[in-house]
């Protein structure tokens, strides 16, 4: 193992210098002699980030290796492939999964520890790839990982953001939004200046009748904007597959940036037009379960689905086949409906390029899309406005009106006598202005549609997509539980629990086959192994002190109670809830006489999730919890029996450390908000119980590793609709337990009473959407339940054992093999050595 990764001095010298001209020397690192060399004259810093970039350079060289191989691969055999359109991929850092997969961590481990460097330290060193903004980013995230793991021929297809989700401060207890320029050094992208493509934008359609008395229709003027791919390496665990995972970033088409204009000095507009086409992908929008139906959103959808079809279509006119077999080579899957562009543009190409006929060009899109939907929160249903669409893509405007016109002719026929249902499933929405219908679109498109956790699919059937069940039959629905890449989330994140369970199952096979992990119900009563497992968990969450105490000041006990609520902030997500349950929890510890105070179990509420910036009440959510800490943290009538911390800029990084540290974590969804929730899977296959309402993924949950194990409370998903209704038209009651909580906070406890009113209104005055009143009390007695089941350590310890013995299921590799075979049709493509590649092309 050489760190550099250089085969010359010279080349090494020169990527030195490009990490910022430490003044290390090629031969001091190589021969490690530098360690008194630079400590004297450097710091550690730039070292490290020298040694970084060495390690990331040495196994960068091998994954290219496996990569063109895999590569080649899936060309020569020309099989099926799965393309994956995502806006969003949050990938996190890669050096040390690549050193994992690749299977070399150790003997890089040893390599830097005799140059004097600690691995976790160069680690450290590598910013997140932050291209998402949650959930349905990392989903993607752990789909790669599975799909090269399991040896699919897959790409992923998203956008190359310069700046990805914004880093967040936090400043006088409130959120502030930092730009996250993410590309200064980044070894695991490769320019393909060589893989562009123009995309087209406004202009105007025309129609004419060519010499045979065909109707041709194109699409003219407008402006350029050219897309550059940008590849990513996506390595599977043990496995030679190396995916590519192929990001778009958009520049100044070269008939864009006009050298005449720039010539004859009008460098403004000429630099203008450069700056235009340049903002396409500079910025991930910052919004979770959001659609804001802003312009710039639909460019970015239209020039990365335009770009990646290209990209799709070039590839297959190469091999030469007919148009028939394209959905038996190619299968996309629309992730969410941000993709849904890409089915108008596959039947633009069809008919108005290649010359199919409609309803032949239709038959292939249909078979070749796939869709997944993760919300039904209504303001996250995407609706596009005609006139934007009009101006921007004119000619796409056209064939969704033919798409949709087709679509309701075939409904009328089979429902002649059901007027209504027409105008209710109209892909164009009758309103003013009149509204593209992106779901309704994607279905109507895809063979396939998906939800992404069983109550989640079956509320899709029965609310908001009812209708096209009646007019499609229910076999074109279907449910695709989630789950998470064990690699990333338990070998990577949690090194020492993964050991112990490989110790007891005889190696590490459970990372490839996670029903394995059942082999570890029956050690539920080995002492010595019970007594492993805690100290695991005790190292994990002193860690999580140190991160906490470096970045906050604020000292907590590792030995108290860890309850954890990580995720984006929303009122759906319900940090209020727990929030005011903290609060309660404070009041009743004041109330308390000293010697009473003796018997409370301490806890440590630890916060962490970005709020959109523009989303006002999250903000507030997050200001509270900052206010409650700093009274709380300082109150010597409490001391350490309760501490709040909010750590910021939570991200995938920050994750891999929090996770494995939690006793408890929170999700605590109104019932039927959240699709599927998937940092459940992780705090559970991690060793920690949870508290939630019956929604999403935890219901799924709960049956894998038994009711006993989980911690439920709450309003049931069927109850909601009354409930709300009843606020409405009913009396407006708060639980009395809020109402003190309320109190205290209207008295001015943690501070200006006058920041929180809207928080406090939403639930005592405007309805209380998310029924956190109602679930208030119920929240309570099971947050008293868990101080007293922890207090059991040795019946906690089973629930945590057998928890993570039943969590097979929720492997992404699991999920990865249902697309595959339900939805896909596509098989694994094993690599073959080199030499056979070799001799076969
Ligand atoms: C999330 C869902 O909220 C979550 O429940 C689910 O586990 C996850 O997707 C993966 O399936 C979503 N994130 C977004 C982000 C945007 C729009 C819709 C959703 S749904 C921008």
């Amino acid at each position: 193992f050489s760190p550099s990764g250089f085969k010359t001095k010279d080349e090494f010298e020169a990527c030195i210098t490009d990490v910022g001209n430490s003044g290390l020397r090629a031969e001091d690192l190589i021969t490690g002699r530098m360690r008194p060399a630079c400590r004297d004259h450097i710091g550690k810093i730039p070292i490290q980030l020298a040694a970084y970039s060495g390690t990331a350079l040495a196994f960068r060289d091998r994954l290219i290796i496996d990569w063109n191989k895999t590569q080649q691969r899936q060309t020569f055999d020309d099989q099926k492939r799965i393309y994956y359109l995502s806006l969003e991929f949050l990938m996190g850092r890669t050096l040390d999964n690549a050193m994992l997969n690749v299977g070399l961590k150790k003997v890089a481990k040893e390599g830097l520890d005799d140059l004097g460097f600690r691995i976790e330290d160069v680690i450290n060193q590598e910013h997140d790839a932050a291209l998402g903004n949650g959930g349905l980013g990392r989903l993607a995230a752990c789909f790669l990982d599975s799909l090269a793991s399991l040896n699919y021929p897959a790409w992923g297809y998203g956008l190359r953001y310069r700046y990805g989700i914004f880093k967040q401060d936090i400043e006088n207890g409130y959120q502030v939004e930092i730009p996250d320029y993410w590309l200064d050094f980044n070894p695991w992208e490769f320019a393909r200046h060589d893989v562009t493509v123009d995309v087209q934008f406004y202009g105007w359609v025309n129609k004419h009748t060519d010499d045979d008395g065909k109707q041709v229709v194109s699409w003219q003027d407008g402006e350029l904007v050219t897309a550059v791919a940008y590849d990513v390496p996506i390595p599977g665990y043990g496995t030679s597959t190396v995916n590519n995972l192929r990001l778009w970033s958009s520049k100044a088409s070269s008939g864009e940036f006009d050298f005449s204009k720039f010539n004859s000095g009008d460098y403004e507009s000429a630099v203008a037009d450069q700056q235009r086409a340049e903002t396409i992908s500079a910025v991930l929008y910052p919004n979770d379960n959001l659609e804001r139906g802003k312009e710039l959103r639909l460019k970015q959808q239209y020039f990365w689905c335009a770009a990646s079809l290209h990209d799709i279509v070039r590839r297959f006119k190469k091999t030469q086949r007919k148009w028939s077999e394209f959905p038996d080579q190619v299968a996309i899957q629309l992730n969410d409906t941000h993709p849904t562009l890409a089915i108008v543009e596959l039947q633009r190409i069809l008919i108005d390029k290649e010359g199919l006929e409609w309803d032949v060009a239709w038959g292939i899109v249909t078979k070749t899309f796939g869709y997944t939907n993760h919300t039904v929160l209504p303001e996250a249903l995407e609706k596009w406005s005609v006139p934007l669409f009009q101006n921007l893509l004119p000619r796409h405007l056209q064939i969704i009106y033919d798409i949709n016109l087709f679509f309701l002719q075939g409904v009328e026929r089979r429902f002649p006598k059901d007027r209504e249902m027409l105008g209710r499933v109209s892909i164009i929405e009758e309103s003013q202005p009149k509204m593209v219908r992106m779901a309704y679109l994607a279905i109507v498109g895809s063979h396939k549609v998906n939800g992404v956790a069983e109550l989640h699919s079956d509320l899709i059937k029965t609310t908001i997509f009812k209708d096209f069940v009646k007019i499609y039959g229910p076999d074109k629905f279907t449910n695709v539980t989630n789950g998470i890449t064990p690699r990333r989330w338990l070998h990577q994140a949690n090194p020492r629990l993964s050991e112990l369970i490989a110790s007891k199952l005889g190696g590490y096979d459970f990372l490839k086959d996670l029903t394995l992990l059942n082999k570890l119900e029956p050690f539920v009563d080995d002492k010595d192994f019970k007594k492993e497992w805690a100290e695991i968990k005790y190292a994990n969450k002193v860690r999580l002190a140190q991160h906490i105490l470096k970045t906050t000041g604020v000292s907590v006990n590792p030995k108290a109670l860890f309850d954890v609520q990580v995720k984006r902030i929303h009122e759906y997500k319900r940090q209020q809830l727990n929030i005011f349950g903290v609060i309660r929890r404070y009041l009743t510890i004041k109330a308390l006489k000293p010697e009473e105070r003796k018997k409370v179990l301490p806890r440590v509420s630890i916060f962490g999730g970005k709020a959109a910036p523009g989303y006002w009440m999250a903000k507030t959510i997050i200001h509270l919890i900052n206010k409650v800490g700093e009274v709380v943290n300082n109150d010597p009538d409490v001391g350490d029996l309760l501490k709040v911390i909010f750590i910021e800029d939570y991200n995938v990084s920050k994750a891999e450390i929090i996770t494995p540290a939690s006793d408890i974590s929170e999700h605590i969804s109104t019932a039927g908000t959240e699709a599927s929730g998937t940092s459940n899977m992780k705090f559970v296959l991690n060793g920690g119980l949870i508290i939630g309402t019956l929604d999403g993924a935890n219901i799924e949950i709960t049956r894998e590793i038994g009711e006993q194990n989980v911690f439920l409370f709450g309003n049931l998903s069927e109850d909601v609709e009354d409930l709300r209704h009843n606020h409405f038209y009913g009396e407006s009651h708060v639980d009395p337990e809020l109402a003190k909580v309320f109190d205290t906070i209207k008295a001015g406890t943690f501070g200006d009473e006058g920041a929180f009113s809207a928080l406090i209104a939403a639930i005592a005055e405007h309805g209380d959407y998310y029924l956190v009143s109602d679930d208030f009390h119920s929240y309570c007695s099971t947050q008293d339940l868990i101080d007293e089941s922890y207090k059991n350590q040795d019946e906690w310890l089973s629930k945590s054992i057998l928890s993570v013995a039943r969590m097979g299921f929720f492997t992404s590799d699991r999920c990865i093999n249902e697309y595959a075979d339900s939805i896909w049709n596509i098989e694994p493509l094993q690599v073959k050595d080199e030499d056979e590649v070799r001799a076969r092309t």
